[in-house]
């Protein structure tokens, strides 16, 4: 019996990296199935797992998958049943944008942000390609600092052409178990290969344009870091999609919302046009940004279909 953390999973075969550092391809014995998630996938990258390895056929099995301290969840599709770990046991995840080519959104960036709240994990924001951007983009790149900065989400300033910002990335990762999301095309496989340069993977939107939007037809991949510590790249995942959230809960996981939805008249105010609403208030006085009351408003609207 040994035990190990899964690098990759292919659907019914996984890369697993074992504490003595042999990486091993392992099976799933067929009874593995935990009781309560039917319809997931039963190990996931990420996952601490036990395995054996076959004497008669010198192959490995995993046996048990060790309690998760979390997940990510996606769902398959918006009616199906059937849903993907993302990955397991994730320390911190970092949402890589940009604001040139392409520019991301910022409500993708607050339904991003929402769902790292409800699964309760660290976020922190990467601002990537900033070699490409003009006075008029520093200007929206200092926007976006300032406002999520005050809200208590790190923005990391990062040129993968200039190779600045690494550093700052270093030392947040080291030791950690990190996951990196964002469009197609921010520079996610890039910086993989700048933390790690003997990973030599291939870079290029094209090569995963073709996979968005579809079935899940991709699968992570943890990568071990040399400085310590893992990064998971998602492919073809642009984000986690907005979880599951009831529209009178939607708004506890905008920070600043929750906080000021403690001074509502209403204790059921869904801060939309109730009077004595304390978070509109809030969005007049400017110490709530507009723009994160837009997101909120359009995830309240509830057409997750375009961020998914
Ligand atoms: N100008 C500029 N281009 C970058 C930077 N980082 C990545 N790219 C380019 O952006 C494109 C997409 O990068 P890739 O890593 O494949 O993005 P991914 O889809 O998020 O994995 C590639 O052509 C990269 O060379 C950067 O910091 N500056
Ligand atoms: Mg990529
Ligand atoms: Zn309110």
């Amino acid at each position: 019996m040994k035990k190990g953390i899964v690098l990759k999973s292919t659907g019914s075969h996984y890369k697993v990296l074992s504490e003595d550092g042999i990486v091993a391809d392992c099976s799933v014995k067929g009874k593995l199935r935990i009781k309560e998630m039917r319809n997931t996938n039963p190990v996931a990258v990420g996952d601490s797992v036990v395995f054996e390895v076959d004497s008669k056929t010198g192959s490995s099995v995993i046996s048990e998958v060790l309690d998760r301290t979390n997940y990510i969840l996606r769902k398959a599709s918006n009616l199906s049943r059937h849903s993907q770990i993302i990955a397991a046991n994730i320390d911190q995840v970092f949402l890589m944008v940009t604001i040139v080519l392409p520019e991301t959104p910022v409500e993708f960036i607050d339904r991003f942000l929402i769902s790292a709240e409800a699964y309760r994990v660290p976020a922190s924001i990467i601002i990537n390609k900033t070699d490409l951007y003009t006075d008029d983009d520093i200007e929206k790149l200092e926007y976006l600092e300032s406002m999520y900065g005050k809200i208590g989400y790190d923005c990391i300033r990062l040129s993968l052409f200039k190779k600045t910002g690494l550093e700052t990335l270093h030392g947040l990762m080291k030791d950690k178990i990190s996951l990196i999301s964002g469009y197609s095309g921010v520079g996610k496989t890039t910086l993989l290969n700048n933390l790690n340069p003997s990973l030599n993977l291939k870079t290029g939107a094209i090569s995963d344009y073709h996979k968005q939007g579809k079935h899940i037809t991709t699968f992570p991949e943890m990568h071990e870091m040399p400085f310590g510590g893992f990064v998971i790249d998602t492919p073809g995942i642009r984000g986690f999609g907005v979880v599951d959230m009831e529209k009178n809960e939607i708004y506890h996981f905008f920070r600043e919302i929750f906080i000021a939805s403690k001074g509502c008249r209403f204790y059921n105010c869904l801060h939309l046009d109730e009077p004595g609403c304390a978070v509109r208030e809030a969005v007049e006085k400017g110490d709530i940004d507009f723009l994160r009351y837009r997101s909120y408003l359009n995830i309240m609207d509830g057409d997750n279909r375009k961020y998914r």
